[in-house]
Protein backbone atom coordinates (compact mmCIF):
# COMPACT_ATOMS: atom_id res chain seq x y z
CA UNK A 1 0.00 0.00 0.00
CA UNK A 2 1.21 4.01 -0.41
CA UNK A 3 0.50 5.18 2.68
CA UNK A 4 0.41 8.84 3.97
CA UNK A 5 0.96 9.63 7.47
CA UNK A 6 1.02 13.48 8.82
CA UNK A 7 2.36 14.16 12.20
CA UNK A 8 4.27 16.83 14.61
CA UNK A 9 7.86 16.26 14.09
CA UNK A 10 8.40 17.19 17.79
CA UNK A 11 9.38 14.60 20.63
CA UNK A 12 6.08 14.69 21.51
CA UNK A 13 3.76 11.50 22.31
CA UNK A 14 1.47 11.45 19.25
CA UNK A 15 4.59 11.93 16.73
CA UNK A 16 6.48 9.64 17.97
CA UNK A 17 3.75 6.73 17.66
CA UNK A 18 2.91 7.75 14.15
CA UNK A 19 6.90 7.73 13.25
CA UNK A 20 7.30 4.01 14.45
CA UNK A 21 4.23 2.96 13.08
CA UNK A 22 5.23 4.25 9.35
CA UNK A 23 8.87 2.84 9.75
CA UNK A 24 7.87 -0.07 10.76
CA UNK A 25 5.28 -0.26 8.16
CA UNK A 26 8.13 0.83 5.50
CA UNK A 27 9.28 -2.40 6.85
CA UNK A 28 7.09 -4.37 6.01
CA UNK A 29 7.61 -3.63 2.60
CA UNK A 30 4.77 -0.41 2.23
CA UNK A 31 5.51 2.64 0.55
CA UNK A 32 5.20 5.40 3.54
CA UNK A 33 4.88 8.79 2.68
CA UNK A 34 5.44 11.48 5.85
CA UNK A 35 3.79 14.54 5.59
CA UNK A 36 5.47 17.14 8.53
CA UNK A 37 6.84 20.88 9.00
CA UNK A 38 10.03 19.21 10.19
CA UNK A 39 11.77 15.68 10.01
CA UNK A 40 10.39 13.94 12.84
CA UNK A 41 12.36 13.45 15.56
CA UNK A 42 12.74 9.62 15.63
CA UNK A 43 12.05 9.48 12.01
CA UNK A 44 14.86 7.15 10.07
CA UNK A 45 15.08 8.51 6.04
CA UNK A 46 17.61 6.04 5.43
CA UNK A 47 14.83 2.79 5.69
CA UNK A 48 13.51 2.22 2.18
CA UNK A 49 10.36 2.80 1.28
CA UNK A 50 10.71 6.13 3.48
CA UNK A 51 9.65 9.61 1.74
CA UNK A 52 9.36 12.70 3.68
CA UNK A 53 7.98 15.89 2.26
CA UNK A 54 8.44 18.61 4.17
CA UNK A 55 5.55 21.09 4.68
CA UNK A 56 7.00 25.01 3.58
CA UNK A 57 5.49 27.85 4.54
CA UNK A 58 5.59 30.87 2.91
CA UNK A 59 6.20 34.14 4.72
CA UNK A 60 3.59 37.27 3.56
CA UNK A 61 3.97 40.21 5.55
CA UNK A 62 -0.06 40.57 5.53
CA UNK A 63 0.08 37.24 7.71
CA UNK A 64 0.19 37.56 11.62
CA UNK A 65 -0.27 34.20 11.69
CA UNK A 66 0.68 32.31 8.29
CA UNK A 67 -2.29 29.55 6.75
CA UNK A 68 -0.27 26.54 7.74
CA UNK A 69 -3.36 24.51 7.20
CA UNK A 70 -3.53 25.67 3.63
CA UNK A 71 -0.19 24.62 2.86
CA UNK A 72 -0.52 21.05 4.93
CA UNK A 73 -3.71 20.04 2.60
CA UNK A 74 -1.89 21.79 -0.57
CA UNK A 75 0.65 19.42 0.25
CA UNK A 76 -1.46 16.82 0.85
CA UNK A 77 -3.47 16.86 -2.68
CA UNK A 78 0.16 16.94 -4.46
CA UNK A 79 1.51 13.97 -2.29
CA UNK A 80 -1.45 11.64 -3.38
CA UNK A 81 -1.62 12.98 -6.66
CA UNK A 82 1.66 12.34 -7.36
CA UNK A 83 2.40 9.52 -5.41
CA UNK A 84 -1.11 7.94 -5.88
CA UNK A 85 -1.57 7.34 -1.92
CA UNK A 86 -4.19 4.55 -0.62
CA UNK A 87 -5.36 6.52 2.72
CA UNK A 88 -4.01 8.70 4.36
CA UNK A 89 -3.61 8.47 8.56
CA UNK A 90 -3.25 11.76 10.17
CA UNK A 91 -1.89 11.93 14.20
CA UNK A 92 -3.70 14.65 16.35
CA UNK A 93 -6.85 16.07 14.82
CA UNK A 94 -5.53 19.85 14.91
CA UNK A 95 -5.22 21.01 12.80
CA UNK A 96 -4.59 17.54 10.72
CA UNK A 97 -7.93 16.07 10.40
CA UNK A 98 -9.44 19.64 9.00
CA UNK A 99 -6.59 19.78 6.38
CA UNK A 100 -6.85 15.97 5.37
CA UNK A 101 -10.79 16.92 4.84
CA UNK A 102 -9.77 19.55 2.38
CA UNK A 103 -7.47 17.79 0.71
CA UNK A 104 -10.23 14.89 0.41
CA UNK A 105 -12.38 17.50 -0.70
CA UNK A 106 -9.91 19.42 -3.29
CA UNK A 107 -8.77 15.35 -4.62
CA UNK A 108 -12.58 14.58 -4.90
CA UNK A 109 -12.90 16.99 -7.82
CA UNK A 110 -10.38 15.69 -9.54
CA UNK A 111 -12.15 12.31 -8.48
CA UNK A 112 -9.35 11.26 -6.69
CA UNK A 113 -10.56 9.39 -3.79
CA UNK A 114 -8.29 9.50 -0.52
CA UNK A 115 -9.70 8.13 2.67
CA UNK A 116 -8.56 9.90 6.10
CA UNK A 117 -7.74 7.84 9.22
CA UNK A 118 -7.81 10.26 12.21
CA UNK A 119 -6.13 8.87 15.11
CA UNK A 120 -6.45 11.35 18.72
CA UNK A 121 -3.93 11.15 20.86
CA UNK A 122 -5.04 13.18 24.09
CA UNK A 123 -4.59 16.87 24.68
CA UNK A 124 -6.36 17.57 20.37
CA UNK A 125 -9.36 16.70 22.80
CA UNK A 126 -9.27 17.40 26.40
CA UNK A 127 -6.85 20.43 26.47
CA UNK A 128 -6.82 22.34 23.07
CA UNK A 129 -9.65 20.05 20.97
CA UNK A 130 -12.35 21.44 23.22
CA UNK A 131 -11.39 25.14 23.58
CA UNK A 132 -14.35 27.40 21.85
CA UNK A 133 -12.20 28.52 19.06
CA UNK A 134 -11.51 25.24 17.98
CA UNK A 135 -14.25 23.14 18.57
CA UNK A 136 -16.91 23.22 16.31
CA UNK A 137 -14.12 22.45 13.38
CA UNK A 138 -12.60 19.92 15.38
CA UNK A 139 -15.89 18.15 15.83
CA UNK A 140 -16.97 18.41 12.31
CA UNK A 141 -13.28 16.89 10.88
CA UNK A 142 -13.33 14.19 13.40
CA UNK A 143 -16.83 13.30 12.48
CA UNK A 144 -15.75 13.84 8.48
CA UNK A 145 -12.80 11.34 8.76
CA UNK A 146 -13.63 7.68 7.35
CA UNK A 147 -12.19 6.04 10.48
CA UNK A 148 -11.17 7.52 13.90
CA UNK A 149 -9.26 6.02 16.58
CA UNK A 150 -8.41 6.38 20.03
CA UNK A 151 -5.21 5.78 22.21
CA UNK A 152 -7.10 4.61 24.85
CA UNK A 153 -10.44 3.62 26.09
CA UNK A 154 -10.11 6.79 28.36
CA UNK A 155 -9.84 8.98 25.58
CA UNK A 156 -12.45 7.76 23.71
CA UNK A 157 -15.32 8.40 26.37
CA UNK A 158 -13.48 11.91 26.95
CA UNK A 159 -14.16 12.15 22.86
CA UNK A 160 -17.80 10.98 23.11
CA UNK A 161 -18.16 13.29 26.28
CA UNK A 162 -16.51 16.48 25.08
CA UNK A 163 -17.86 16.28 21.08
CA UNK A 164 -20.63 15.19 19.36
CA UNK A 165 -19.35 12.73 17.66
CA UNK A 166 -21.66 10.29 15.04
CA UNK A 167 -19.07 7.67 13.84
CA UNK A 168 -17.37 4.82 15.87
CA UNK A 169 -14.27 5.56 17.76
CA UNK A 170 -12.07 2.08 17.44
CA UNK A 171 -9.41 1.86 20.31
CA UNK A 172 -6.13 0.83 18.91
CA UNK A 173 -3.35 1.65 21.78
CA UNK A 174 -0.40 2.42 21.57
CA UNK A 175 2.45 0.69 21.32
CA UNK A 176 6.90 0.05 21.70
CA UNK A 177 9.30 -2.33 20.01
CA UNK A 178 10.08 -4.03 23.34
CA UNK A 179 13.14 -5.68 21.94
CA UNK A 180 14.60 -2.57 21.99
CA UNK A 181 14.44 -2.55 25.49
CA UNK A 182 15.69 -5.76 26.83
CA UNK A 183 18.75 -6.03 28.82
CA UNK A 184 21.84 -5.57 26.88
CA UNK A 185 24.45 -5.85 29.65
CA UNK A 186 25.95 -1.98 29.04
CA UNK A 187 25.66 -0.55 32.29
CA UNK A 188 25.64 3.68 32.52
CA UNK A 189 24.64 3.23 36.23
CA UNK A 190 27.32 4.87 37.65
CA UNK A 191 27.02 7.50 35.28
CA UNK A 192 24.27 8.74 37.20
CA UNK A 193 24.26 7.23 41.08
CA UNK A 194 26.63 5.53 43.46
CA UNK A 195 25.64 1.46 43.77
CA UNK A 196 23.50 1.99 46.89
CA UNK A 197 21.04 4.37 45.60
CA UNK A 198 18.01 3.93 43.94
CA UNK A 199 17.67 5.90 40.72
CA UNK A 200 13.94 7.66 39.69
CA UNK A 201 13.23 9.05 36.42
CA UNK A 202 11.06 11.06 34.99
CA UNK A 203 10.76 11.85 31.08
CA UNK A 204 8.08 14.63 29.35
CA UNK A 205 8.33 17.42 27.45
CA UNK A 206 8.06 19.56 31.23
CA UNK A 207 4.62 21.07 30.30
CA UNK A 208 1.88 22.27 33.13
CA UNK A 209 0.00 19.30 32.44
CA UNK A 210 3.01 17.02 33.54
CA UNK A 211 3.08 18.49 37.17
CA UNK A 212 7.08 18.40 37.03
CA UNK A 213 6.45 20.73 40.79
CA UNK A 214 4.82 17.40 42.07
CA UNK A 215 8.18 15.16 40.78
CA UNK A 216 10.11 17.28 42.74
CA UNK A 217 8.07 17.36 45.73
CA UNK A 218 7.87 13.44 45.27
CA UNK A 219 11.71 12.96 45.06
CA UNK A 220 11.90 15.37 48.23
CA UNK A 221 9.89 13.28 50.00
CA UNK A 222 11.48 9.80 49.03
CA UNK A 223 15.24 11.19 49.41
CA UNK A 224 14.95 11.36 53.09
CA UNK A 225 14.13 7.84 53.83
CA UNK A 226 15.79 6.07 50.61
CA UNK A 227 19.27 6.68 49.24
CA UNK A 228 18.35 8.21 45.75
CA UNK A 229 18.58 10.22 42.46
CA UNK A 230 16.49 11.79 40.35
CA UNK A 231 17.10 11.75 36.35
CA UNK A 232 14.80 14.11 34.38
CA UNK A 233 14.81 13.39 30.88
CA UNK A 234 13.22 16.27 28.72
CA UNK A 235 12.87 20.02 27.93
CA UNK A 236 9.75 22.42 28.59
CA UNK A 237 8.63 25.58 29.91
CA UNK A 238 7.89 23.81 33.26
CA UNK A 239 11.47 23.84 33.89
CA UNK A 240 12.13 27.24 35.68
CA UNK A 241 9.82 26.38 38.51
CA UNK A 242 11.09 22.87 39.31
CA UNK A 243 14.55 24.50 39.92
CA UNK A 244 13.26 26.71 42.49
CA UNK A 245 11.89 23.74 44.13
CA UNK A 246 14.48 21.74 44.04
CA UNK A 247 16.66 24.86 45.43
CA UNK A 248 14.20 25.34 47.81
CA UNK A 249 14.89 21.64 48.96
CA UNK A 250 18.78 21.98 48.05
CA UNK A 251 18.14 19.17 46.03
CA UNK A 252 20.91 20.30 43.46
CA UNK A 253 23.66 17.59 43.66
CA UNK A 254 20.84 14.72 43.57
CA UNK A 255 18.73 16.03 40.58
CA UNK A 256 19.81 16.01 37.27
CA UNK A 257 18.41 17.36 34.08
CA UNK A 258 19.73 15.24 30.72
CA UNK A 259 17.73 17.16 28.52
CA UNK A 260 16.51 15.54 25.45
CA UNK A 261 18.39 12.45 24.74
CA UNK A 262 18.90 10.12 21.87
CA UNK A 263 19.63 6.60 23.92
CA UNK A 264 16.74 6.89 26.23
CA UNK A 265 16.44 3.35 26.42
CA UNK A 266 20.60 3.30 28.19
CA UNK A 267 18.66 5.44 31.01
CA UNK A 268 15.53 3.53 31.03
CA UNK A 269 16.96 0.21 32.32
CA UNK A 270 19.22 1.45 35.20
CA UNK A 271 16.74 3.16 36.37
CA UNK A 272 14.38 1.83 39.71
CA UNK A 273 11.34 3.78 39.33
CA UNK A 274 9.48 5.89 36.76
CA UNK A 275 7.41 9.12 38.26
CA UNK A 276 4.46 10.28 36.17
CA UNK A 277 1.82 12.40 38.22
CA UNK A 278 -0.02 13.98 35.11
CA UNK A 279 -2.99 15.93 35.33
CA UNK A 280 -4.07 14.54 32.35
CA UNK A 281 -2.39 11.63 29.90
CA UNK A 282 -4.33 9.49 27.51
CA UNK A 283 -2.34 6.88 27.39
CA UNK A 284 1.09 7.62 28.79
CA UNK A 285 3.85 6.28 26.53
CA UNK A 286 6.39 7.56 28.52
CA UNK A 287 5.32 5.21 31.07
CA UNK A 288 4.85 2.31 28.77
CA UNK A 289 8.61 2.89 27.44
CA UNK A 290 10.13 2.65 31.02
CA UNK A 291 7.56 -0.56 31.86
CA UNK A 292 9.02 -2.19 28.93
CA UNK A 293 12.88 -1.37 30.47
CA UNK A 294 11.53 -3.32 33.61
CA UNK A 295 10.88 -0.05 35.71
CA UNK A 296 7.62 -0.05 37.89
CA UNK A 297 5.24 3.47 37.35
CA UNK A 298 4.07 5.52 40.27
CA UNK A 299 1.58 7.54 38.83
CA UNK A 300 -1.68 9.77 38.96
CA UNK A 301 -4.70 7.94 37.41
CA UNK A 302 -5.24 10.72 35.09
CA UNK A 303 -6.96 9.69 31.71
CA UNK A 304 -5.55 6.59 30.10
CA UNK A 305 -2.77 5.98 33.13
CA UNK A 306 -4.32 3.27 34.46
CA UNK A 307 -4.97 1.13 31.40
CA UNK A 308 -1.17 1.07 31.59
CA UNK A 309 0.23 1.07 34.88
CA UNK A 310 -1.37 -1.39 36.47
CA UNK A 311 -2.44 -0.53 40.25
CA UNK A 312 -0.45 -2.51 42.96
CA UNK A 313 1.22 -4.96 39.99
CA UNK A 314 3.21 -3.21 37.69
CA UNK A 315 3.34 0.14 40.20
CA UNK A 316 0.79 2.52 42.11
CA UNK A 317 -1.85 4.62 41.03
CA UNK A 318 -2.73 7.44 42.70
CA UNK A 319 -5.07 10.80 42.71
CA UNK A 320 -4.06 13.46 40.74
CA UNK A 321 -1.94 15.74 43.05
CA UNK A 322 -1.42 13.39 46.14
CA UNK A 323 1.65 14.16 46.75
CA UNK A 324 1.73 12.35 49.99
CA UNK A 325 0.09 9.06 48.35
CA UNK A 326 2.64 8.75 45.37
CA UNK A 327 5.62 9.38 47.76
CA UNK A 328 4.45 6.73 50.97
CA UNK A 329 3.92 4.49 47.50
CA UNK A 330 7.57 4.94 46.24
CA UNK A 331 9.25 4.46 49.17
CA UNK A 332 7.82 1.13 50.32
CA UNK A 333 8.59 -0.14 46.86
CA UNK A 334 12.45 0.96 46.94
CA UNK A 335 12.39 -0.31 50.70
CA UNK A 336 11.69 -3.92 49.63
CA UNK A 337 13.79 -5.35 47.24
CA UNK A 338 11.26 -8.44 46.73
CA UNK A 339 8.62 -6.56 45.73
CA UNK A 340 10.65 -4.14 43.52
CA UNK A 341 11.78 -6.99 41.86
CA UNK A 342 8.60 -8.50 41.51
CA UNK A 343 7.23 -5.31 39.99
CA UNK A 344 9.98 -5.13 37.75
CA UNK A 345 9.22 -8.17 36.04
CA UNK A 346 5.34 -6.99 36.26
CA UNK A 347 6.26 -4.36 34.47
CA UNK A 348 7.97 -5.81 31.81
CA UNK A 349 5.53 -8.47 30.94
CA UNK A 350 2.46 -6.34 31.23
CA UNK A 351 4.35 -3.77 28.71
CA UNK A 352 4.35 -6.97 26.31
CA UNK A 353 1.23 -6.54 25.42
CA UNK A 354 1.86 -3.38 24.12
CA UNK A 355 4.51 -4.98 21.77
CA UNK A 356 4.76 -4.17 17.95
CA UNK A 357 3.97 -7.41 17.39
CA UNK A 358 0.50 -7.06 18.74
CA UNK A 359 -0.33 -3.50 18.16
CA UNK A 360 0.28 -3.37 14.50
CA UNK A 361 -1.51 -5.82 13.15
CA UNK A 362 -4.40 -3.67 14.37
CA UNK A 363 -3.12 -0.90 12.50
CA UNK A 364 -2.43 -2.62 8.93
CA UNK A 365 -5.66 -4.45 8.77
CA UNK A 366 -7.23 -1.10 9.16
CA UNK A 367 -5.08 0.20 6.54
CA UNK A 368 -6.54 -2.85 4.04
CA UNK A 369 -10.10 -2.72 5.31
CA UNK A 370 -9.62 1.37 4.08
CA UNK A 371 -7.35 1.66 0.81
CA UNK A 372 -8.96 2.88 -1.98
CA UNK A 373 -7.56 0.45 -4.27
O1 LIG B 1 2.00 15.74 26.24
C1 LIG B 1 2.45 14.77 25.64
O2 LIG B 1 2.83 13.75 26.18
C2 LIG B 1 2.47 14.86 24.14
C3 LIG B 1 1.18 14.40 23.59
C4 LIG B 1 1.12 14.42 22.08
O3 LIG B 1 0.03 14.42 21.57
O4 LIG B 1 2.10 14.44 21.38
O5 LIG B 1 0.98 13.09 24.10
C5 LIG B 1 -0.31 12.53 24.02
O6 LIG B 1 -0.18 11.44 23.11
C6 LIG B 1 0.65 10.37 23.57
C7 LIG B 1 0.73 9.32 22.47
O7 LIG B 1 -0.52 8.84 22.12
C8 LIG B 1 0.07 9.80 24.87
O8 LIG B 1 0.89 8.75 25.33
C9 LIG B 1 0.03 10.92 25.93
O9 LIG B 1 -0.61 10.41 27.09
C10 LIG B 1 -0.77 12.10 25.41
N1 LIG B 1 -0.62 13.22 26.34
C11 LIG B 1 -1.67 13.72 27.01
O10 LIG B 1 -2.81 13.27 26.94
C12 LIG B 1 -1.35 14.85 27.93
Amino acid sequence: MKIGIVCYPTYGGSGIVATELGMEMAKKGHQVHFISYSLPARLDVTIPNITFHQVNIQEYDLFHYQPYSLALSTLMVDIAERFGLDLIHVHYAIPHAYAAYIARQILKEKNIELPIITTLHGTDITLVGQHPVYKSAVEFSINQSDVVTTVSESLKKDTYRVFNIKKDIKVIPNFIDTHLYQPNGSCLRTNFAEPDEKILIHVSNLRKVKRITDVIEIFNKVQKSVQSKLIIVGEGPEWENAIQLIQKYKLEKMVRNVGKVKNLTHILKVSDLFLLPSEQESFGLAALEAMAAGVPVISSNAGGIPEVNVDGETGYVSNVGDIESMAGYAISLLTNESLLAQFKSNARAHANKFSLENILPLYEQLYKENSSS
